[in-house]
């Protein structure tokens, strides 16, 4: 329930200040409050302004270079490579994509790999930046190790985001983004806080049990969506965004870090296509065609992915993003006492 509202460039200027006086610079400071204020602003509870405070733990633990100047390189592959230097990903990302879309324009396919980076965010502002350019794209990450393989007890996957968006004209474009666990760890840990069980099946027991307890599961193992099919698409993204593009796996990450609760270091993958160049000589419009998609699964009473983030979005642009006074003090403290608040 709200006790207040702030408008999102509201909300963004105190995060924003907040990530300044905490020592990022001031285009790292920016790139977070955008992510973090996106999150919040299309009711995404778990990577919005809770996520604060685990940036902050790992600026203050010095695992993030907080001035970092991420570095484009390119070579005659279709390859964009950023370089975030230590820094969070997501100033890596908003330097590379304007890159990564030329790319994929001149080609009609094209990645874009960020190395070294801090992640701790959703991947849909992403996407959406991308789709927003006319492209199709893909993204996904390792996270650190949380999450059993199916059929196993000991955490070993991370909880490996994929998302995937499709430009529409006219229309917000048709975009997904899970976690390949049942529930993003975010959400396990605002359970924890709230004090609420868990429903059944998203995790086990240090014991290896079945458990609704958010400690248990913190101290134990997530599961995989889907058992083995979630499994397999966890093991992809290690493959694909760790051990494919020269960074960590989640074991490896989670080893480097030591920690669960700081956000963790690793890459990311991005994959934009082109998807007027892909049709080229075929017959049919594919924006046509992938209408006809959307309007099929509509109507059967179905809804499209991020509908309900679309919708919230539109209502806190109109209202105001709501913020319980707790989440405010929290905000307040916060604000009053920097880094010393990790
Ligand atoms: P959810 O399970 O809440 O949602 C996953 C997707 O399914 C969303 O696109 C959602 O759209 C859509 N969806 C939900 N219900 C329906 C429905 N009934 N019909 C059609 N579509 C539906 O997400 P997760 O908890 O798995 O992940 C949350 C976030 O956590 C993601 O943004 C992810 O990137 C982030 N994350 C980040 C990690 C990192 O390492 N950086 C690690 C893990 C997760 P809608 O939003 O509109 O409901
Ligand atoms: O919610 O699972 C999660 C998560 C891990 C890292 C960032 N988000």
């Amino acid at each position: 329930m709200a006790d207040i509202t702030l408008t999102h460039d509201e909300l963004y200027a105190i995060v924003r200040q907040f990530f300044e006086a905490s020592s990022l610079s001031a285009s790292n400071a920016a790139a977070l409050a955008r992510v973090i204020v996106a999150g919040e602003g299309d009711a995404c509870k778990s990577h919005g302004i809770y996520r604060i405070e685990g940036c902050l733990r790992a600026i203050k633990a010095g695992k993030v270079v907080p001035d970092a100047i991420p570095k484009i390189s390119q070579d005659e592959s279709a390859i964009v490579r950023v370089n975030a230097g230590v820094g969070f990903s997501n100033a890596a990302f908003e330097a590379g994509a304007p890159v990564l879309a030329e790319r994929c324009r001149a080609t009609g396919i094209a990645a874009m790999v960020i190395n070294d980076c801090t992640h701790f965010a959703a991947l849909w502002p992403e996407i959406e930046t991308l789709t927003d350019m006319g492209l199709a794209a893909m993204a996904m990450c390792p996270s650190y190790a949380s999450v059993a393989p199916s059929g196993g007890t000991e955490p070993l996957m991370g909880t490996n985001p994929f998302a995937f968006g499709w430009p529409r004209a006219g229309a917000d474009p048709y975009v997904f983004d899970f976690a390949t666990s049942v529930a993003a760890r975010g959400e396990i840990e605002l359970h924890k806080r709230a004090g609420t069980p868990l429903p059944e099946g998203w995790a086990i027991a240090p014991d290896g049990s079945p458990t609704t307890d958010p400690e248990a599961a913190l101290a134990g193992a997530m599961l995989p969506f889907g058992g083995h099919k979630g499994s397999a698409i966890s093991t992809m993204i290690e493959l694909l965004a760790g051990v494919m593009i020269g960074d960590l796996t989640s074991p490896e990450a989670r080893d480097a870090l030591g920690s669960l609760s700081l956000a963790p270091a690793h890459g990311e993958l991005i994959i934009a296509f082109d998807p007027a160049r892909f049709a080229t000589g075929r017959p049919g419009d594919p924006m046509a065609r992938a209408e006809q998609l959307f309007e099929a699964i509509l109507g059967q009473g179905a809804r499209l992915p991020s509908q309900r983030r679309f919708k919230a979005r539109a209502a806190t642009r109109a209202e105001g993003i709501p913020l319980t006074a707790a989440e405010k003090a929290n905000l307040d403290h916060l604000l009053a006492h920097g880094l010393d608040a990790a």
